[in-house]
């Protein structure tokens, strides 16, 4: 993937779609949680990310400790938590002669709280790793840490204090913040123990993603990306069905286009809306699929008729990459064109043909509900002429499966997107999933995202029960290694798999056997 700094991002701004989308901006719901154990971590081959930790201590006892230079101690709060730390610090001993000076970690996972944050090497910035230095002048104090953290456990390393005191924490407590509101969340039926905690971690993973925006990490990017949104909206109409922030969402990303007419594929909301400059072919495509899901959900055809243009741009600027072939040209520069899968070496031409053809396919509902008769005319011819080219050039019928780019690479995606994009007829593409599952080829799915679309796959081709049987394994197998919240990357072929270097843990687009299992009915 080529990272490349843009000198001139040139972006046009829609101020009437930026004030609606601020007026839908809500105050958030906040909760306070107390910490539930003292634990240490301790190093183990057996946990993926080779860490564990063990309570050692009830937290009622924490009063009754003081600490003092090179001591430290790990609170575990329980469950992961979004939001804004507080401890009331006390001195014991002399009165202080020194500042007090700390060390606070945050960790979403006990290796957080073990592994020494100076050693990090991966890719993505070290400054997302949550740690800060206090000074702390005057004692008592009340120390309320003015960023917002995403953890379970807190380290406390008392870097000094004096000889002649130390401190003791009498309370130490996270104001949680969320645009999710609980009281929405319906029971399930099942008596199935692991749907019901599937679904649980399903909820709060969403939740903690819950926002201003729907974030994609609560830890990182805390950005609006569009195919994150897209996945979220759908766990949410399921779950806490919060229309406004979806419409919010979508009128933010309709707001700030280039030049041409493009969606970003993510948003930054802070100090102003400001789109990256990084444009996916997928994810700007899924703006259309995001308003379709959208109208689907809330029948709001006043949001989709203002949107509907920004919609259908998206459609258009796609088939620049379409050659006379009707087919997807594939990218060979290096460039990040297209997501698709965090598979280091996955080529992406077979899953962006499908996936231009299944935002048609939803274009084509939205132009109806508008009543653009040319518009709907045109999206279904494109959308034959696609899958024919698809069958065509994309097919290979010995091998029983879609092959993609230059080097005709077989992949899971590839197969999975084609029948998402409905190419071929239920029974056929049924044959095409017998045939993946059986041949398991090596370019394979590696993140939950990946897994939510062959999970989709299954369930339109009403493979309901092997369907059911991935979920449950994939998602129950990331519960069993200790997820509170799913995570951004698991392959349980390669555990601890990160694209980064370092993992992320409660991720947005992992959120979503809520969506499957209330959407229908799997308990
Ligand atoms: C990651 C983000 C996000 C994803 C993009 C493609 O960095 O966390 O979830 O949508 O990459």
């Amino acid at each position: 993937m080529a990272i490349q700094k843009k000198e001139n991002h040139f972006y046009m701004t829609n101020h009437a779609f930026v004030m609606k989308a601020e007026g839908l901006k809500k105050k958030l719901n906040t909760q306070t949680e107390d910490p539930t154990a003292i634990v240490s971590v301790e190093k183990d081959p057996n946990a993926v990310f080779g860490w564990k930790a063990k309570k050692i201590a009830d937290i009622e006892s924490l009063t009754e400790k003081s600490y003092g230079k090179g001591q430290s101690l790990i609170i575990d709060f329980g469950d992961h938590q979004v939001g804004y730390l507080t401890m009331k610090i006390r001195p014991v001993g002399s009165p202080p002669d020194a500042p007090l000076h700390m060390r606070v970690t945050f960790g979403e996972m006990p290796l957080e709280m073990g592994e020494d944050f100076s050693t990090y090497d991966g890719w993505v910035s070290s400054s997302w790793l949550q740690q800060e230095t206090v000074h702390i002048d005057v004692l008592p104090h009340l120390l309320q840490m003015p960023r917002r953290y995403s953890f379970r456990y807190l380290k406390i390393e008392v870097l000094d204090t004096s000889p002649k005191y130390t401190v003791a924490f009498d309370e130490i407590y996270c104001e949680t913040v969320t645009s999710a509101d609980a009281k929405k969340i319906t029971s399930l039926t099942t008596t199935d123990p692991m749907i019901t905690e599937i679904d649980r971690v399903s909820i709060k993973t969403l939740q903690d993603c819950m926002q201003d925006i729907f974030e994609d990490g609560p830890k990182r990017d805390r950005r609006l990306w569009l195919g994150d949104l897209r996945l979220q909206a759908l766990a949410n109409y399921e779950t806490f069905k919060n229309y406004e922030l979806v419409k919010r969402c979508l009128y933010l990303f309709a707001a700030v286009t280039d030049e041409n007419g493009q969606v970003s594929s993510n948003l930054f909301v802070a100090p102003t809306l400001i789109p990256d400059d990084t444009y996916l072919l997928d994810y700007s495509l899924f703006f259309p699929v995001s308003l379709y899901d959208y109208f689907v959900a809330t029948e709001d055809s006043d949001t989709v008729k203002e949107l509907w243009p920004t919609a259908y741009r998206q459609i258009e600027l796609a088939f620049k990459r379409v050659n006379e072939n009707h087919l997807m040209e594939d990218d060979v520069s290096g460039a990040w064109w297209c997501f698709i899968d965090w598979h280091p070496t996955l080529n992406k031409q077979a899953s962006a043909h499908a996936v231009l053809i299944y935002a048609m396919k939803r274009a084509a509902e939205l132009a109806r509900a508008v009543g653009d008769d040319k518009q709907v005319a045109d999206l279904e011819t494109k959308i034959a002429q696609m899958k024919k080219a698809a069958i065509e050039y994309l097919w290979d019928e010995q091998q029983h499966c879609f092959i993609s780019g230059e080097e005709k690479q077989i992949s899971w995606a590839s197969q999975i997107w084609m029948v998402l994009a409905e190419v071929f007829d239920t029974e056929k593409s049924r044959q095409v999933m017998k045939t993946l599952l059986a041949e398991r080829p090596e370019i394979g799915p590696v993140t939950p995202y990946m897994y939510h679309h062959l999970v989709d796959a299954l369930m339109l081709i009403d493979e309901t029960t092997v369907a059911r049987q991935i979920m449950q394994e994939y998602w129950g197998e990331m519960i069993e290694d200790g997820a509170d919240t799913f995570w951004e990357a698991y392959d349980p072929q390669n555990k601890g798999f990160s694209p980064y270097g370092n993992n992320l843990f409660c991720h947005a687009w992992s959120c979503t056997p809520t969506y499957f299992i209330r959407k229908y009915k799997m308990d």
